[in-house]
């Protein structure tokens, strides 16, 4: 017999990439024989009946269309059982052989009705089966999968179904796919419930055949419990000799749902050159092969491909190249000294991940810049004693703060946060500011709440009242939340500029430190002054730079206009 390229649905002049056998192989249906490459798919062209390669056609390189001559069979003596090679059919494709799922499905439904049906594959024959007799519809041969979840059962008795129309829905760990009935017909009975499990040949449904389907011509093999007929087998139709992977779990592979392949670009998976069962690697292992530089011919991806690519990224995340973090030596520093040690405090153990988190993903910039605080000071020192009376603590830092609420409404951008997708900022609209207090338990950060509605004063008592619980450890949930900006003054304490770290999803948080006595070239002279050094750490992906200067550079005029400082809210 002939062999010839079936029905490629709309492709034609398709490459031959691979000839599968050669001239004296033994062949059984089913058989990859050569295969094809679209620009879409790479699919494996079977063998419509048992027998031995006479002759080969095609050769590597060459292109094809449906019904060119591929080979030619003869039959082989031992291998001629009943019914082999009359079609072609009742083999249960292998999943790994579909690879595009369009492809597929149009070879199956453009296949002409006399074609022997390689939808019956799967379908297990019903012991009275015969022409028009129902039969049973059988779970497609699954490839690795066994024990499946019934998660849909789409048809019901007395339903009218078409060719390829769903009848259940299986849930495997790596896909969804629907089982279609290979023939028209009617739903006589269906045998699986939502929640079943099921494998391959498990009965699904009884149907009975429309009239005519191929049902109707089926059946060598699924007569197998009769009688093998007396008559020898008609001969392999002729042409197209079988659609070659119209079956069942192959045309369900179009319906996997995108969610649960999400890690693969289904359009580059497609374009990759690579077999059937590579691809079925790769989906295993959730590569895109879109991604794997194939060392095959024509750089066609192979299995040893696909296992180095892996292989390189397993190794990437454990060495800690690429986009892994690089690992920090262990040290048994006992071998060099006594050593005793420490837990970190409760405090130190939540807030240490939060702010590595933070370092490793914002890309912080720090602008630092000074502030000239003489007048302030002068006039701090002269409401103090005024303050102290009312039960305020006048400190630098409330003045600092009231200055960055000034600031804030007026650079809007530094009071918001980057939203999760990074395609936008959420603006804010009020004005929560976060401080930092040292605590003997650890950092914390307290919010004050509505800075902007609260003048100089009430600013300097939220600021004592929530640094004492927080050195009590009495502040509760709703004080450490909802902060728009941040300060982390180490002012009291010392220092010239530091680096703090942004209290993530903030944007900026400012440092402060020491202020000190600064000879300022001024009319001519150097005059003293204080000068408060200011640190502006902002996430450059939101903020940049000509605007965090503008930002600390107004930030230092404000500090200066003491009586805007001192203005009452209104
Ligand atoms: N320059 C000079 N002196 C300063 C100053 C500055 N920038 N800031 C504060 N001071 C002075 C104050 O004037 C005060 O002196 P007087 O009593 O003479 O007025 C003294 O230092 C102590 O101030 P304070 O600590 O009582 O008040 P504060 O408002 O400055 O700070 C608080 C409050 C809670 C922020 C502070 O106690 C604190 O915990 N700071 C540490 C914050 C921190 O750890 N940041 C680092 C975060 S990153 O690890």
């Amino acid at each position: 017999m002939e062999v010839v390229v079936p029905d490629l649905g709309d492709f034609s002049n398709v490459e031959i990439v691979d000839v599968l056998v050669k001239p004296g192989d033994k062949v059984k249906p089913e058989d990859p024989l050569i295969t094809l490459e679209t620009e879409k798919a790479t699919m494996d062209v079977p063998s419509p009946a048992a027998g031995r390669v006479k002759e080969l056609k095609i050769a590597v390189g060459d292109r094809v269309s449906a019904g060119d001559p591929i080979m030619s069979l003869e039959p082989d003596g031992e291998d001629q059982p009943e019914g082999d090679g009359a079609s072609g059919a009742g083999r249960a494709a292998r999943p790994g052989r579909v690879e595009q799922p369009g492809t597929e499905t149009g070879t199956a439904s453009s296949q002409p009705a006399s074609t022997p049906a390689p939808e019956t594959a799967g379908a297990q024959p019903h012991p009275a089966t015969g022409g028009g007799e129902p039969r049973v519809i059988a779970v497609p041969d699954l490839g690795d999968f066994a024990d499946v979840e019934v998660v849909d059962v789409l048809v019901k008795p007395g339903d009218s179904v078409a060719a390829e129309q769903g009848l259940i829905t299986l849930e495997t760990e790596k896909a969804t796919m629907d089982v279609p009935t290979p023939e028209a017909g009617t739903v006589l009975e269906v045998k699986v419930a939502v929640g079943d499990r099921v494998s391959t040949g498990d009965p699904v449904i009884v149907l009975r055949p429309a009239p005519g389907t191929a049902a109707t011509r089926a059946a060598p093999e699924a007569a197998a419990p009769e009688p093998a007929p007396a008559a020898p087998q008609p001969p392999p139709a002729p042409q197209p000799p079988a659609a070659p992977r119209a079956a069942a779990p192959e045309a369900s592979v179009e319906r996997i749902r995108p969610t649960d392949t999400a890690l693969i670009d289904e359009a580059s998976f497609a374009r990759a050159h690579a077999s059937p069962s590579v691809r079925k690697l790769a989906r295993e292992l959730g590569v895109d092969l879109g991604r794997v530089r194939g060392s095959g011919r024509k750089g066609r991806v192979t299995s040893d491909d696909v296992k180095a690519y892996v292989k390189n990224i397993m190794r990437e995340v454990g060495g800690g190249r690429g986009t892994a973090l690089p690992s920090v030596p262990v040290v048994d520093f006992a071998k060099f000294g006594p050593v005793e040690v420490q837990p970190l405090t409760r405090i130190q153990r939540v807030s240490g991940p939060r702010l590595h988190a933070s370092w490793v993903n914002i890309p912080h910039v720090t602008q630092h810049d000074e502030a000239d605080i003489t007048e302030l000071e002068e006039t701090r020192a002269s409401l103090k004693e005024q303050a102290a009376a009312r039960g305020i603590k006048l400190t630098p830092l409330a003045f600092v703060i009231r200055a960055c609420v000034l600031v804030l409404e007026e650079f809007p951008l530094f009071k918001s946060s980057l939203a999760p997708d990074g395609q936008s900022v959420v603006m804010k609209r009020y004005t929560h500011i976060g401080f930092a207090v040292d605590t003997p338990n650890g950092l914390v950060v307290p919010v004050i709440r509505d800075a902007d509605k609260k003048d100089l004063y009430e600013i300097a008592a939220a600021l004592a009242e929530l640094s004492d619980r927080a050195r009590e450890g009495k502040l509760k949930p709703d004080d450490i939340q909802g902060g728009v900006f941040s300060v982390s003054s180490l002012g009291s304490i010392g220092g010239r500029f530091f680096t703090p770290i942004i209290n993530a999803p903030e944007v900026a948080i400012l440092g402060v430190s020491r202020s000190s006595w600064q000879p300022v070239y001024r009319d001519g002279q150097f005059v003293p002054r204080l000068i408060l050094p200011l640190s502006l750490s902002y996430d450059h992906r939101v903020i940049d730079g000509a605007v965090a200067v503008r930002f600390t550079k107004r930030l230092a005029e404000v500090l200066a206009d003491v009586p805007r400082l001192l203005e009452a809210i209104p």
